[in-house]
Parts: structure tokens; sequence; C-alpha cells
């Protein structure tokens, strides 16, 4: 990894946040890929997360380090956003029921706009209702679920089984992504992909539409 990568990095793991903003913008300014900062922003969040989980950290760490994400966010996201939005198709993106987690569905939501895609973006905690409406109100092809906490993964089949109540479920397709995903669970939730992070998710689009 880079020296400014690095410094990134360091900086969200530390929870240093005067530093965050100022270490992605001289890696940008040193020509680093943005998409390169942005995964060493999300190995900072990872590194937060398993000091929380050896009790080193505490919640108050995690709020602070989700500060830390957006702060570094707003200056990142104008050099991840290409331009043209809204001519592949509509996909409607939210953090399922049960769970207030969004800085990951953010990074999607953006990537997926500079990539074309009109999003419809419901937000944190949404209930299945609140998505039939929004795939039937917006001619929706695709949703995108974001779930980070394993007692919430029940919320994907929500969707899932109101969508095909709604006789919509042939209409859309169904990623998911999130830290606690995993293919065996897209299998078992019946959704039609697993996103790993943020440019799995556009390739992932781009396949629904094609
Ligand atoms: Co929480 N939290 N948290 N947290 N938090 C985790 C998820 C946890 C893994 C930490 C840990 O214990 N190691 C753990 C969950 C354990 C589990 O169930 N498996 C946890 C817990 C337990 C909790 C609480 C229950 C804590 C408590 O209250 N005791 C609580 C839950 C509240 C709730 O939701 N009801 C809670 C609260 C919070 C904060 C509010 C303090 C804060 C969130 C702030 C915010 O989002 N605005 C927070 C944070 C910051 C984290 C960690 C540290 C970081 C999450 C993050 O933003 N990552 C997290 C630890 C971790 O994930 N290692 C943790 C960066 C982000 C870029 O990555 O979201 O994974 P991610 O998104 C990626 C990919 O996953 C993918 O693309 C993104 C970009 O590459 N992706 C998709 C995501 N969504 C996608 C959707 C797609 C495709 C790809 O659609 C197709």
């Amino acid at each position: 990894m880079g020296e400014q990568l690095d410094k990134v990095k360091v900086a969200l793991t530390e929870l240093d946040l005067d530093a965050i903003a100022p270490a992605v913008k001289e890696a940008l300014d040193d020509g680093e890929d943005p998409t390169l900062i942005l995964a060493s922003m999300a190995d900072g969040m990872a590194a937060v997360g398993e000091l929380f989980e050896k009790g080193e950290y505490f919640l108050a760490d995690l709020v602070l380090a989700g500060e830390g994400m957006k702060e570094g966010l707003e200056v990142l996201e104008p050099h991840l956003e290409a331009g043209t939005t809204g001519q592949k198709g509509t996909v409607v993106l939210c953090t399922v029921k049960g769970d207030i987690h969004d800085i990951g569905k953010n990074l999607v939501a953006t990537m997926l706009s500079s990539a074309g895609y009109n999003v419809v973006d419901l937000g944190t905690d949404v209930p299945e209702d609140k998505v039939v409406d929004a795939v039937r109100a917006n001619q929706a092809g695709a949703v995108g679920l974001s779930v980070l906490l394993t007692p919430m993964v029940g919320s994907i089949g929500d969707v899932v089984s109101a969508l095909e109540e709604a006789g919509l479920r042939d209409q859309v397709k169904i990623a998911i992504g999130g830290a606690c995903t995993t293919q065996e669970l897209a299998d078992r939730m019946g959704v039609d992909a697993l996103g790993r992070d943020a440019v799995e998710a556009i390739r992932i689009f781009d396949g629904f539409f094609s």
C-alpha cells in the first residue's frame, strides 16, 4: 500500500478525525486512484470493527469511525462520480429493516449513480412494503439490499416474499451486499446475486440490465 493510502487507513483506524479528510485530499493530490483510496477507507473501517470485537473499542468509537468515514467520503465522492445518470435503469436501494448502517449503502448508491443508474435510495431500516411501493412507483428493474447485522438477515427474505406476494418478483432482480452477507445466504434467501463491494455491485447491476 502507498504511503498516502496507508495514512488514510491509519487516520480512520486511530479515529483521528482531524486527519481523515486531509489524508484523503493528499492522496488525491498525489494522483492515487479514488477507488484505491476508497478501499483504504474500507480497510480502516474493518480494522475498527476488529478492535470493537476485541473489546478495545466501544460503541462511541464506532460512531466516531462512522463520522470519519463520512468526512473522508465528502472529499472523495466528487472524484468517484463520472456524470451521466439514470440512463441504464432504475435500482431501488436500501439498508434492510432493523439495520441502520448506511455508509456502505451510500457508497454503492454513489457508484451506481456515477455508473449511469437512476438510484432510488430509501435509506436505512426500511420495511419490505416500502421496497414494494418504490419498485412499483418507479418501475424499477432491480433492488439492492444492504445488511450488516447477522440478526437482521431475515429482513432479506421478507423483501423477497413481499415482492412475490405483490406479483413483482419476476420483474426485478435482487442483489444483496454488506459485511455479514455470504453466497450461502444469498442462495438461501432466493436472491439473484451477492456484491462484495461497490465495484462488484456495478458489475452485477450491469449484468442485470444487459
Ligand atoms: Co455497527 N456493527 N453496530 N455500527 N459497525 C458492525 C457491522 C459489526 C460487524 C461490528 C463488529 O462487531 N465487528 C457488528 C455486526 C455483527 C454482526 O451482526 N455480524 C455491528 C454491531 C453489532 C452494531 C450494533 C448492534 C452495536 C450495538 O448497538 N451494540 C449497532 C446496530 C445498530 C442497528 O443497525 N440497529 C451498531 C451501530 C453502529 C454505528 C451506528 C455506531 C455505526 C454505523 C454508522 C453508519 O453506518 N452511519 C457502526 C459501524 C461504523 C460499524 C462498522 C465498524 C463499520 C461499518 C462500515 O461502515 N463499514 C462495522 C464493522 C465492519 O463492518 N467490519 C460494524 C465500511 C463500509 C464501506 O463497508 O458497509 O461493509 P460495508 O459496505 C461495503 C460492502 O459490504 C458492500 O459495498 C460497500 C463498499 O465497498 N456493500 C454492498 C454494502 N452494502 C451493499 C449492498 C449491495 C452491494 C454491495 O447491494 C447490492
